[in-house]
């Protein structure tokens, strides 16, 4: 129990409380005087982290990688004026990338709007079409009706629920505030409200439900938590927030005997692993079981959590160039947003299968070039499963829905169609297979024995990352390398980028709610000086939370030189080109770290980085590693290699 003292605490306690009766367990807190109650609300909560970020975009972009990592709702709470303006990009990326968020500001009462009062600007409805939902919610009052106080409880639980929804997105609560904004004593106004996780959890009994979780059948409970988690509970047991159940997107039997259709029409086939796949044991094996039933390549992108894995293929961007007189699959099978990689597009672009499936248990269109034409809106993993079930399936054509059982464990699936498979299909994959093992040997060759430049860093990073550790990477020239450089690593690694908006912006932020997440395993963060510079202040933020396990991996080439690689990059449009798109600077880094307590090293060679970035991690401090490089030289090393590459690799369609 607590004690709120005045009625703008009779809100917060009440709004704070269910949100973790909700499952919220982070919030980012940027300083300011009108978010008082809310503030001193999280603080005081047991069972919520409050984590603090002085800038407002960077505590947007902390409170995303929170989520991100998490994959669970995190809040962010803010003044008024500009300070709730400062959201806006990671906003912005939250609802492009499917990452649920909570975004809390803090309102003048109504009266103060529009009236020329100090910090007072216009934030109803804020953020547009770029969030789910946006509620103005209502002012505190003295002595509320209980009806007041349950509209509370559930616009927590159900901003709670909406952002973490299908689609994941942010979701805005706008909170006007009347002073005094302090925890102090308003004759009248003070009540006690129950506080923190009950001591009695709910149990429920009976069959299914006690056992609910993964791979119960219809029942399945979101994030695997059980019946039984903890919840502000009245002295009578009474359950004061309503709880929200999402269920699972449950593939119809209709849609899983269409899509086994194409598929026992399509002898080859291609599956493609985009960006933010399901996270999950089970998906990785149910993928790699369609690929392995149906000799399907499966082609997975650097953000798809999924490379490391057997059966993914990472090295596409170097052959699939020389792909063109392989023919075409008869299905292309797309889980995950859109690949990373150009290479990749055009490739599909190309190529003319029959069908080409998008299966995902969000609507949002994951198809720029507008090829698609089979979407399956359902949960990727389950109609997986009834894939591999289906083989058994088909082999028992005379079987009725009823009939067929949908085994739980994928890898128990026979993978029957594979005795008579025709020569033509076998050639079809044996080209992806023995192309990817070329490159694979060809990398990692070179790799290891080449001078030093900003591709190879990345390669030389991913590979001593040991199997706990995360890794971050920044948007523009980082997060390509490590698609081109960091498709063979041994084991499955986490990968995280802001790649909804792709901004370079919030970068060490985001990685630094990723790291917060895991305090005791390392967390990686690749990253170009630019992307770097621009959210340079939120290394005080790693300091100020205590983050430890965070090595920044800072690629100095100098500039943005991703755009050497634009038409713009011509000596007829300079100066511009030079000042106004790379805008050089001339910087390194090393006070910066030194002055937020970072430890640094330079690493200006091969072995060298390779020591630096080993004593940064096994250091479990801080560190920067910053990488400094001549961009014309990273840009001649890094087309020497793929020359190399892609001369071993003609002819190899014969
Ligand atoms: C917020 C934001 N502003 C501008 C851009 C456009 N932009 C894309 S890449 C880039 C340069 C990034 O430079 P750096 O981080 O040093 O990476 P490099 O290109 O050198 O690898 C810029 C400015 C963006 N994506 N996001
Ligand atoms: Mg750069």
């Amino acid at each position: 129990v607590i004690h709120a003292p005045n009625r703008n605490y009779v809100w917060t306690y009440t709004f704070v409380q269910a949100l973790a009766d909700a499952g919220l367990r982070n919030v980012v807190i940027a300083p300011g005087s009108r978010s008082t109650p809310l503030t001193m609300a999280f603080a005081r909560h047991p069972d919520i982290r409050v984590y603090s970020h002085i800038d407002e975009r960077g505590a947007a972009f902390m409170a995303l990688g929170l989520a991100l990592a998490q994959d669970a709702p995190s809040a962010v709470v803010c003044s008024s004026g500009t300070a709730a303006a400062n959201f806006f990009p990671a906003i912005v990326e939250a609802h492009y990338a499917h990452v649920p968020l909570l975004v809390l500001t803090a309102d003048r009462p109504h009266e103060l709007r529009e009236s020329g009062a100090n910090q007072t600007v216009d934030q109803v409805k804020l953020y547009g079409d770029h969030v789910l939902w946006s509620v103005d919610v209502a002012l505190p009052e003295a002595n509320p009706p209980d009806v007041a106080l349950r509209n509370l409880r559930s616009l927590a639980a159900r901003a709670f629920a909406l952002a973490d929804g299908m689609p994941k997105g942010a979701v805005h609560l706008n909170f006007p505030f009347r002073k005094p904004l302090e925890p102090t004593e308003v004759a009248g106004e003070g009540r006690e409200l129950v506080w923190g996780t009950s001591p009695q959890p709910l149990s429920v009994d009976g069959e299914g439900l006690s056992e609910a979780g993964e791979g119960t059948k219809g029942m399945e409970v979101h994030g695997g938590e059980s019946v039984g988690t903890p919840f502000m509970a009245s002295d009578d047991g009474y359950r004061a927030s309503p709880r929200i159940e999402r269920g699972t997107l449950w593939p119809t039997f209709d849609q899983s005997k269409t899509l086994l259709a194409l598929l026992a029409d399509a002898p080859k086939g291609l599956i493609i692993c985009g960006p933010r796949c399901p996270a999950t044991e089970k998906f990785r094996s149910v993928v790699s079981a369609i690929s392995g039933i149906w000799y399907y390549p499966l082609l997975v992108d650097p953000l798809s959590g999924i490379r490391g894995l057997r059966a993914a293929i990472g090295t596409y961007n170097h052959f699939l160039r020389e792909a063109t007189d392989w023919g075409n699959p008869d299905i292309v099978i797309h889980f995950g947003a859109m690949p990373v990689s150009q290479v990749l597009d055009d490739y599909l672009n190309t190529i003319k299968p029959k069908y080409r499936v998008v299966i995902s248990d969000d609507p949002s269109w994951t198809d720029a070039n507008h090829n698609i034409n089979f979407f399956f809106q359902s949960d990727p993993y389950h109609l997986g499963l009834n894939l591999c079930d289906g083989v058994w399936y088909m082999a028992y054509p005379g079987k009725t829905e009823a009939d067929a059982e949908l085994s739980d464990n994928a890898q128990e699936t026979e993978p029957q169609v594979q005795a008579n498979t025709p020569t033509e299909v076998r050639a079809w994959t044996t080209h992806f297979a023995s192309a990817d093992s070329r490159v694979r040997n060809l990398l990692s060759h070179n790799l290891d024995t080449s001078e030093l430049f900003d591709g190879n860093a990345v390669y030389q990073a991913v590979n001593l990352l040991p199997e706990n550790a995360r890794l971050f990477v920044a948007s523009s020239l980082a997060v390509r390398h490590l698609d081109q450089f960091g498709g063979i690593n041994k084991f499955p690694v986490q990968v995280f980028c802001n790649r909804g908006a792709s901004g370079i912006d919030g970068t060490i932020s985001s990685a630094i709610g990723v790291a917060a997440t895991q305090p005791d395993k390392p967390t990686v963060l690749i990253i170009g000086d630019l992307a770097f510079y621009h959210d340079m202040n939120a290394l005080l933020a790693a300091k100020r939370n205590g983050i430890k396990n965070l090595v920044i991996v800072l690629l100095n080439n100098n500039g943005g030189q991703i755009f050497r690689r634009l038409p713009i990059n011509q000596p007829e449009f300079e100066p511009e080109f030079t000042e106004l798109f790379i805008t050089p600077h001339g910087m390194t880094f090393e006070h910066t770290a030194a002055q937020f307590g970072f430890a640094y090293a330079r690493a200006d060679d091969r072995e060298g980085f390779r020591a630096a970035f080993a004593t940064a991690l096994a250091s479990g401090e801080p560190s920067i590693v910053e990488v400094v490089t001549d961009a014309e030289e990273d840009a001649k090393r890094r087309k020497a290699l793929m020359d190399k590459v892609a001369e071993a690799l003609k002819g190899i369609a014969n």
